[in-house]
């Protein structure tokens, strides 16, 4: 059955009622020098937006502008290919803004996501390895509320290609999936549950 469409202020047609939901990660991964640490590049980091498996995800979003820290010279950095990737040096952490651009058939507004870089492990800041990056990476769902007819059809179409290339630091992406993530909430509950028994043991040896 033909979905109900209706025309947007461009004139475009739209599909009344639809969602697209496209999943994406932004990420970085910073790497420490060690001996080749110096006071303003102690560390190699990249900044990226990527698939959920790291694929080219070209066909949904066409320019992506990473916004980095003013000290960085033309902070502004846009990339327009897979990888929508950036390699830096530095010293410091920062919160930086990545804009997303979408594909011309979309029609749609760009759309910023907020980031930190993280050189430093929050669970053992001072242990740092060259090594074992640390990586920080936040797992965003675009929706595409209303799609545009065209567009719609062209990406729900779309068949991915079996072969891309692969990121360097693909070894080092999380892997987001929910079954997992369930099952590490069930963990962190239990903790808590555990946590809580004792501290109700010990209020009620004091009493
Ligand atoms: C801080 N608020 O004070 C942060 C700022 C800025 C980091 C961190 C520049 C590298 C370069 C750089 O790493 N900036 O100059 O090439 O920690």
């Amino acid at each position: 059955m033909a979905s109900d469409t209706f025309v947007g202020s461009r004139g475009e047609r739209r599909l009344r009622h639809k969602e697209f939901v496209f999943p994406v990660v932004v990420g970085t991964c910073a790497f420490y020098l060690g001996k080749k640490a110096t006071e303003t590049q102690s560390h190699k980091w990249y900044l990226y937006v990527r698939g959920l498996n790291g694929e080219d995800i070209g066909h949904i979003i066409k320019k992506v502008v990473f916004n980095l820290h003013p000290t960085f010279p033309n902070p502004t950095r846009e990339v327009t290919v897979h990888p929508f990737e950036i390699e830096e040096h530095g010293w410091g952490e920062f919160e930086l803004n990545v804009t997303l651009h979408f594909a011309d058939d979309a029609q749609e507004q760009p759309v910023d996501i907020f980031h930190k870089l993280k050189l430093y492990s929050e669970v053992e800041p001072t242990n740092q390895s060259t090594k074992k990056p640390v990586v920080n990476e936040q797992y965003e769902e675009l929706i595409f509320s209303e799609p545009v007819e065209a567009f719609y059809q062209r990406v729900t179409n779309f068949t991915p290609p079996v072969a891309f290339p692969i990121p360097s630091i693909a070894p080092h992406f999380r892997v987001f999936d929910p079954a997992d993530d369930l099952h590490k909430i069930n963990q962190a509950r239990q903790k808590v549950a555990h946590m809580m028994a004792s501290v109700k043991r010990q209020f009620e040896t004091l009493a």
